[in-house]
């Protein structure tokens, strides 16, 4: 039987990219597109598109009976810089709504279901080098807070209510395709825009801010992956810990230099800057590697290198 997908927050930058890559191994009648509002990206026109937020149940219901889906991917959430400004609408959101999608879940019997976590559920008090799948989680971002309570939260519904759930702690994730908004890796996309613009940026975070990052290739195809393996090579129901490429501003300043020679970076760290400090260098994913064989695609290089053409021939079709 052919799987009925429901992406909800497809409109984000995740959600582009995985409904994009839904439609083509799927059709485009059988993923279902849902957001708060519809973008125009024509990519929506491609199959069916529901309005629909995650607080509110009538519509879930709707959404949920009319489509029945056998597989959902719940990308809608607040990011960790606009949560930190609303941090009871993010808490509402990240929780409440996930609550109510994980309910309608087991109401409407899907099959499987697809919550990502990020890596804001580690905070200071974890290691920060290579931070293991296992260890201390004491975040302090609101949205840091609600992605550990989601955690546990699908670790809870798989134990109690055998919700199939997956899930991976995204890294800052960086494509061309679509913009991130609100978070606080979001300076590792901007700056490619403003390299080829203006040839100048200036960084919301200092020079020396190391973050685990990840190429949005890697990352739908991580999603992808986890949310298909056989559910025998899932063992960890809570979230797994992937990696991508760890740098830090100069670094990535420097890869795109080899490109734009020209391109300049001046600092002024904001509000930003703590949350970035709270959080990992870089991720050990070698468990979601023995468990369902994760491997990264894009080294820091690689990632410039495809950002830029990319970008470049976006800016050419516009002219
Ligand atoms: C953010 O910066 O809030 C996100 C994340 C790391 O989850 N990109």
């Amino acid at each position: 039987m052919a799987e009925k997908i429901l992406v909800i927050g497809a409109c984000g930058q995740v959600g582009t990219e995985l409904v994009e890559n839904l439609q083509k191994v799927h059709g485009g009648a059988n993923v279902v597109a849902s957001d708060i509002r519809k973008s125009d990206n024509p990519l929506f026109d491609n199959g069916p598109f529901e309005i629909l937020d995650v607080l509110d149940n009538k519509q879930i219901a709707t959404v949920f009976a009319t489509h029945k889906p056998t597989i959902v991917y719940h990308l809608a959430a607040m990011l960790s810089a606009t949560a930190e400004a609303n941090p009871k609408l993010g808490w509402q959101l990240n929780m409440d709504g996930t609550f109510s999608i994980f309910d309608a879940c087991i109401e409407y019997d899907v099959k499987r279901i697809f919550w990502p976590s990020s890596i804001a559920v580690f905070g200071p008090t974890t290691p920060a080098i290579m931070t293991p799948q296992s260890t201390i989680l004491e975040p302090n971002t609101i949205y840091g807070i609600t992605k550990l309570a989601g955690e546990r939260y699908c670790e809870y519904y798989h134990a109690r209510y055998g919700l199939d759930v997956r899930s991976i702690r995204y890294p800052g994730l960086i494509g061309w395709k679509s913009l991130p908004g609100g978070g606080t890796t979001d300076y590792a996309v901007d700056i490619f825009h403003k390299a080829l613009h203006q040839g100048k940026y200036e960084c919301y975070l200092n020079n020396e801010t190391t973050l685990p990052m990840m190429h949005m290739e890697d990352a739908v195809r991580a999603t992808l992956e986890i949310t298909d393996a056989p559910t025998t090579q899932i063992k960890i129901r809570s979230s797994y810990n992937i990696a991508g490429v760890s740098f830090n501003p100069d670094q990535l300043t420097a890869e795109i230099q080899k490109h734009i020679p020209d391109f300049s970076i001046t600092y002024a760290p904001d509000h930003r800057q703590k949350i970035a400090d709270s959080w990992p260098q870089s991720i050990n994913d070698s468990v979601a590697n023995q468990q369902w064989g994760w491997n990264a695609k894009y080294n820091l290089e690689k990632l410039v290198v495809n950002m830029l053409d990319n970008l470049k021939l976006t800016l050419a079709v516009e002219k």
